[in-house]
C-alpha cells in the first residue's frame, strides 16, 4: 500500500481510513492546584471539610455522611426485581471468576541453597477504599467490580464512597456486593476521606474504582502512603477485524463504549477496506437512531478512527502501540491473532464476545487500562487485593555460605554495621570472624 503522509500511522503497513482529530491525552495542570486544595482542607478539617465540599460541589446538606442501615433496607425494597436479579448474577459471575484466579495465586517455600529456605505468602490488604462513581449513567456493575474482588480476597473491610447525587439503586449494589460501610461522598473530598480519615470515615490502605479527572488527580495526588489501583480514564474500545465480520456488529460494539463519554475512544483495525466503509456507514445510521447519540457523535467525531492494514502483522502492531482497554478480535481465526496480541486491559476473542458481557456480567473484572497503560499493567482483579510478600530462614549451614557474601560486600560498600550483623552469625555459630 502507498500512502499520502496524512494518512501514516506510526506503524508501516497501516494507514489511516479515519483519522482521529484529537488525541486523548489530556492535561491535569489546570486541577491540579484546585485537587491539591481539597485534599489539604479534607486532612485538616476531617468531617466539616467534606461537608462543606458536598455542598459546595454536590449541592448537598447531608445529616449524616455514611448511610444508615434504614437507607440500606429502603434501597434494596426500592430496588427493581429484575434489576436485583441481574445484579446478584453479576456478582456470582464476578465472584467465581476471582476465587478461581485467587486459587493460582499459591503461597510458595523452597530451598534455593542447602539451608537456606526462601518463601512468599499471599496476604489480603486490611481495608480498602472503593470509589464508586455517579456519572451520567448509574452503572450497577460499578460496585461489583470493585468490591467483590476485594471481599474475595479477603480484606477486613471495605468500605465504598459514591457521589450523594447517585441513583439510589447505586446504595443497594454496594451492599449486595459486599461493602462493609458506604459514604455519600464523591469526588476528589472523597479520595481525601478514604486516604486521611475523618471522624466518620476510617482510612483505608488502597483506594480503588475509576472516576473523573478530579478523582484520578485526587488518587495521583494521595498516592504513596496509601494504595491505589490506577487512573482509570474514559472508555476505550478497538476492534481488529477483517472481512469476516459484519459491520454493523463491529459498529454497535464501538457505539457501545463511545455512548459513555464524549471523551471516550474507539477504533477499527481491518484489513478490509469493504468492511472500513461498511462500518463507517453503519456508525452513521446507528447514530442517527441512537437515543444515546449526542455523547456518542462527539466522541466519534472527535476521537473515532479506522486504520486499514497491509496484513494481520500490521494490524497487531497498531494495536500495541494504542493498547487499548478493550479489543475485541474477530477474524478467520480470532484465536490465532488473539494469541499473539501483547497489550491491551482485555481481550474479546471472537464475534460472539461483545464487551458489553464484560461491562456488566460475565465474570471478568471491567475496572481495566486506559490512555495506554495497558502497556504495562492489566486491569484490577482478585491479585491487586492481596501482597505477596517474602520471607527467608538460614540453617548454620546457609550462613557459612551466605554471610562471607554479605561481610565482604558490605565491606567494600562501606557499611560497617551491615558487615558487623552478617559477621556475628558467624561467630557465634563458631565459624570464625570475616571481618579482617
Ligand atoms: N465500559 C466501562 C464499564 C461499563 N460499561 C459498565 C457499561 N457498564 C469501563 O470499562
Ligand atoms: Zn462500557
Amino acid at each position: 500500500m502507498t500512502i499520502d503522509a496524512e494518512r501514516a500511522t506510526p506503524v508501516p503497513g497501516a494507514a489511516y481510513f479515519r483519522k482521529p482529530q484529537e488525541s486523548i491525552l489530556a492535561d491535569n495542570d489546570a486541577i491540579e492546584g484546585t485537587v491539591k486544595q481539597i485534599l489539604a482542607d479534607v486532612r485538616r478539617d476531617g468531617d466539616a471539610a467534606v461537608r462543606a465540599y458536598s455542598a459546595k460541589f454536590d449541592n448537598v446538606e447531608l445529616d449524616a455522611i455514611e448511610v444508615s442501615q434504614e437507607q440500606i433496607r429502603a434501597a434494596l425494597d426500592n430496588l427493581d426485581p429484575a434489576m436485583r436479579e441481574d445484579t446478584l448474577f453479576a456478582i456470582e459471575q464476578v465472584r467465581n471468576f476471582a476465587e478461581k484466579q485467587l486459587a493460582t495465586m499459591l503461597p510458595l517455600e523452597v530451598e534455593t541453597l542447602p539451608g537456606l529456605t526462601l518463601g512468599h505468602r499471599v496476604i489480603p490488604i486490611e481495608r480498602i477504599g472503593a470509589y464508586v462513581p455517579g456519572g451520567r449513567y448509574p452503572l450497577m456493575s460499578a460496585p461489583i467490580m470493585t468490591i467483590v474482588p476485594a471481599k474475595v480476597a479477603g480484606c477486613d473491610e471495605v468500605i465504598a464512597c459514591l457521589p450523594p447525587s447517585a441513583h439510589e439503586a447505586m446504595i443497594a449494589g454496594c451492599h449486595l456486593s459486599g461493602a462493609d460501610r458506604i459514604f455519600l461522598i464523591g469526588g476528589a473530598q472523597a479520595i481525601a476521606a478514604m486516604a486521611y480519615g475523618t471522624e466518620s470515615v476510617p482510612r483505608v490502605d488502597k483506594i480503588v474504582g475509576p472516576g473523573n479527572a478530579y478523582v484520578n488527580e485526587a488518587k495521583r495526588q494521595v498516592f504513596g502512603p496509601v494504595g491505589i489501583d490506577q487512573l482509570a480514564g474514559p472508555s476505550e474500545v478497538f476492534v481488529i477485524a477483517d472481512d469476516t465480520a459484519a459491520a454493523d456488529m463491529v459498529a454497535i460494539d464501538l457505539l457501545a463504549q463511545a455512548e459513555h463519554d464524549v471523551r471516550a475512544r474507539v477504533g477499527l483495525i481491518t484489513t478490509s477496506p469493504a468492511l472500513a466503509e461498511a462500518v463507517e456507514a453503519e456508525v452513521a445510521r446507528l447514530l442517527a437512531e441512537l437515543e444515546t447519540s449526542a455523547v456518542a457523535a462527539e466522541s466519534w467525531q472527535r476521537f473515532g478512527e479506522i486504520v486499514l492494514c497491509d496484513d494481520v502483522d500490521a494490524m497487531i502492531a497498531y494495536s500495541d502501540l494504542v493498547a487499548p482497554e478493550h479489543l475485541e478480535v474477530i477474524t478467520a481465526d480470532s484465536d490465532a491473532v488473539a494469541a499473539k496480541l501483547r497489550n491491551y486491559g482485555s481481550l474479546f476473542i471472537g464475534a460472539n464476545a461483545s464487551v458489553v458481557y464484560s461491562d456488566k456480567c460475565c465474570g471478568t473484572n471491567h475496572t481495566l487500562p486506559t490512555a495506554g497503560a495497558g502497556r504495562y499493567s492489566g486491569g484490577l482483579w482478585v491479585g491487586a487485593f492481596v501482597k505477596v510478600c517474602t520471607h527467608q530462614r538460614l540453617t548454620t549451614e546457609a550462613v557459612a555460605e551466605v554471610a562471607p557474601h554479605a561481610v565482604r560486600q558490605s565491606l567494600y560498600e562501606g557499611m560497617e554495621a551491615h558487615a558487623r550483623a552478617a559477621d556475628y552469625r558467624l561467630v557465634a555459630a563458631g565459624l570464625g570472624s570475616k571481618i579482617t
